[in-house]
């Protein structure tokens, strides 16, 4: 049994770049339905007999036609093709509200053939599928479906996480208990699992939400693992079975991602045993320069002499954060900075003027590693607001991120 697993398409993630005249599209998402051409022409040509998408098809819960247009044609292809398709709901896929339509819901409602929708905790059996394989879907599941407002009433957040956490490894545990030990058995999931590396602009990210454990992964019944969720591609499980594998985003969202590779699995799948490997895709390129300037003297000849060719970051989606005392501003030449970059896709200029007092405080620590609040205390430091005054602002911050984490 041959099969394809990708995840994390967000087709219409256009971050950066302009719009193409010729479709009215941004030219950004035509990377990404250039990345998912590819993946289902791949499927297509190399006759798979099952592709598993793990979540996250848009942005949002509330996408556009056009786009809602561009991803059915794909996944209509792969219906015509008569390649039985998984596809599995994401937290980018669901409102809030368990009662509102996902946006994966109408290949359900149009019983598109060969199309297969899994936005419950559920078995697909062989038969279900119409293949020598049975797959157990864990789509994302939000608090409120699992438990009402009265039940979480004086728990903690951690308490309501390990409650959550227990209710879906016990339905994960029933269904396990009704597959056909014969058969090959693969669970797709879209959730955080612990022991996962997150690209770094995750890391800053608020609220909580349930990290599966892999012991209920790793079970001896299950051949492969087919994650989504973290957009950073790894196998949880290397050189072991099953493997745990997050196959990544299929583009880069943003610069957290920069130096990731992106790409999907094909893997091929027998009880016992399963092969698989990292198609890489050949996505956009992405630029992240960092100049930190040491001294005033050849404060723009320095900045000149590290940046690149214009050739080499042609088509490329480019930033350049620069570091530099607030003093030294008026030498600053940006025309010049600018015509390096005048051949890339795009281009952003950051610029960390640092007051000396920030200096101070000293511009070494990691960003990725503060938590939110930290870094609201910092940003109201750089813009300078005075002791007093960032007290309260810190104060209603915190009220605020403990209100969303109550929402959630
Ligand atoms: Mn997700």
């Amino acid at each position: 049994m041959r099969f394809l697993h990708f995840a994390d398409a967000h087709i219409d993630m256009a971050n950066y770049g302009r719009l193409d005249p010729a479709t009215g599209l941004p030219l950004r998402i035509l990377d990404f339905l250039k990345a998912l051409d590819e993946i289902v022409e791949t499927a297509v040509t190399e006759k798979v007999d099952l592709v598993i998408f793990a979540g996250d098809a848009y942005k949002d819960r509330n996408p556009q036609p056009t786009y809602q247009r561009e991803w059915e044609k794909r996944i209509m292809r792969l219906s015509q093709a008569g390649i039985p398709t998984l596809l599995l709901v994401g937290n980018h896929d669901v409102g809030r509200a368990a009662s509102r339509a996902h946006t994966l819901e109408e290949f359900r409602t149009l019983q598109v053939p060969h199309v297969f929708v899994a936005d419950r905790i559920q078995l697909w059996t062989a038969a279900q599928l119409g293949l020598p394989v049975q797959i157990l879907a864990i789509p994302w599941v939000s608090r409120s479906v699992l438990m009402t407002r009265d039940e979480t009433v004086g728990l903690s957040l951690s308490d309501i996480d390990s409650t959550i956490h227990d209710l879906i490894s016990q339905q994960v545990q029933r269904l396990l208990d009704q597959t056909d030990p014969a058969l090959p058995l693969i669970i797709t999931a879209h959730a955080s699992v612990d022991g996962a590396t997150y690209g770094s602009e995750r890391m800053v990210m608020l609220g909580h939400e349930v990290i599966l454990s892999q012991s209920l992964l790793r079970d001896p019944r299950v051949d492969y693992v087919a994650l989504g969720h973290i957009h950073k591609h790894q196998d949880l499980n290397p050189k072991q079975h099953p493997p745990i594998v997050y196959p990544g985003s299929i583009e880069r969202i943003d610069f957290g991602e920069a130096k990731e590779r992106k790409g999907f699995v094909l893997g091929e799948l027998e009880r016992g045993r399963a092969d698989w490997r990292f198609v890489p895709l050949n996505t956009r390129r992405f630029f992240d320069y960092r100049i930190d300037t040491p001294d005033q003297e050849g404060f723009m000849s320095d900045i000149v002499r590290q940046l690149p060719d214009p050739d080499a970051v042609a088509g490329a989606i480019c930033r350049l954060q620069l570091v530099y005392p607030i003093e030294w501003e008026p030498q600053l030449d940006e025309a010049a900075i600018l015509r390096h970059f005048e051949q890339a896709f795009s281009f952003q200029l950051q610029k960390h003027r640092v007051s000396e007092k920030r200096a101070r405080l000293g511009d070494t620590v990691a960003v990725e590693q503060l938590a939110p609040l930290e870094l609201l205390e910092r940003y109201w430091l750089s813009i300078e607001v005075g002791e007093e005054e960032t007290a309260v602002l810190q104060s209603m911050a915190q009220e605020i991120f403990a209100q969303l984490e109550n929402a959630e």
